[in-house]
């Protein structure tokens, strides 16, 4: 009896949840979120007590923690390690550890990180480079991980991969032609089913809208053993992180002059490595905040990214 009474008391408050309305980007600040505003209806306090009793099955969130395949880039000189989540961060991570394991030699000429500089850097070298499971590899004191606001991940991915790869290739994004929502379902679906085992090859875009915590071997446990930078969407914020990255390569011992040079690379082109200045960013960025079921997409494919990397979610839970 206590059990259909505890099953009563879940669907109700599933539906509840369901029933929510969510918003995003309430503030006038388009680049900043509308924080939660009473602790005490924080999404995070109501799910708390739900997903701790409830089996997964009933949960509508993409759970934390499946593995997926990540790719690594590590120097063992410097006994540092990086996970590579981000395609676009990945590149240049992949191309800073060429350098930084490279010999010091090398010409003036071959100092661009960001598009030339791998035409210049010996294939050796960088194959070298490539690492596997650093989590954890006791080898490196440090490993590194990038990590990046969930919802404008997925933004940025989705012009990146949904407009501007899909203009020459029609299959791409589920051939959504520009459709949010039906990304986004599409997108949860087969989560879902990755979830529960029945989706055995993955697509170019899952290993672009995973979850963050599927990637870099994460599990509660592994979790710990990293360090993580975080990329923002403003110029200041970016600037931090380039800065907070130079600080550990300095604790690191790499010698200043590789680094100011590593620091005057990643500030000249930082712009250029990421979208969220872009028209059609603002645009995507309008439709997507004005869609409840986009919103509400987004909030189960990605609220626990927001409390794995302990960021703050921006759904907003209003009284009802
Ligand atoms: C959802 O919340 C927003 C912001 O408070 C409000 O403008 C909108 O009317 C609400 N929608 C519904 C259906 O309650
Ligand atoms: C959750 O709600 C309870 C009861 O209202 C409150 O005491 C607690 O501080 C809240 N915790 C968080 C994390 O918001
Ligand atoms: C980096 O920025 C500098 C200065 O704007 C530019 O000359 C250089 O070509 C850029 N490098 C790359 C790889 O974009
Ligand atoms: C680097 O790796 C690629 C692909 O795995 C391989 O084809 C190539 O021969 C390697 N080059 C060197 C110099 O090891
Ligand atoms: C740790 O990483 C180093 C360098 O990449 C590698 O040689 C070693 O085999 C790794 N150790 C384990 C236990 O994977
Ligand atoms: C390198 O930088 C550190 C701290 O910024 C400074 O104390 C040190 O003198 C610098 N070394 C050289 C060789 O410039
Ligand atoms: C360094 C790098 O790969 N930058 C790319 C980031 O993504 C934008 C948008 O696709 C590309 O134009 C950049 O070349």
């Amino acid at each position: 009896m206590t059990t259909i009474l505890i099953n009563t008391l879940l669907l109700l408050a599933i539906i509840l949840m369901l029933s929510i309305n969510l918003s995003y980007f309430c503030g006038k600040e388009p680049s900043h979120y509308a924080a939660i505003d009473d602790e005490r209806f924080s999404i995070a306090n109501i799910t708390k007590g739900i997903t701790t009793i409830s089996n997964r099955k009933l949960s509508p969130f993409i759970p934390p923690f499946i593995p997926f395949r990540s790719t690594f880039v590590a120097s063992p000189k410097y006994s540092l390690a990086a996970c590579r989540i981000q395609k676009n961060l990945s590149t240049i991570l992949l191309h800073l550890f060429c350098y930084l394991n490279t010999p010091r030699k090398f010409s003036k000429k071959a100092s661009s990180l960001t598009t030339e500089f791998k035409n210049h850097l010996s294939t050796e070298t960088c194959n070298t480079t490539h690492a596997t499971h650093i989590a954890t590899n006791t080898t490196f004191t440090t490993k590194l991980a990038i990590i990046r606001d969930p919802v404008e991940r997925f933004l940025s991915g989705f012009v990146d991969k949904c407009i501007h790869e899909a203009k020459n290739k029609d299959s791409r994004c589920y051939g959504c032609d520009r459709d949010l929502v039906c990304v986004l379902k599409e997108q949860y679906t087969r989560f879902q089913m990755i979830v529960d085992g029945s989706l055995r090859s993955y697509s170019y875009e899952d290993r672009h809208f995973a979850p963050m915590s599927w990637f870099c071997d994460f599990d509660p446990e592994t979790i710990k053993n990293y360090q993580f930078l975080y990329f923002g969407e403003t110029e200041e914020q970016q600037g931090q992180t380039i800065s907070d990255l130079m600080d550990v390569l300095d604790t690191h011992g790499v010698d200043n002059h590789t680094i100011s040079h590593i620091f005057d690379e990643l500030s000249a082109n930082r712009t250029k490595h990421s979208t969220s200045g872009s028209e059609i960013r603002r645009k995507m960025g309008a439709e997507l905040r004005k869609s409840k079921e986009a919103m509400r997409y987004l909030y189960h494919l990605y609220e626990n990214d927001y409390r794995v990397f302990n960021l703050k979610s921006p759904f907003i839970y209003h009284k009802v």
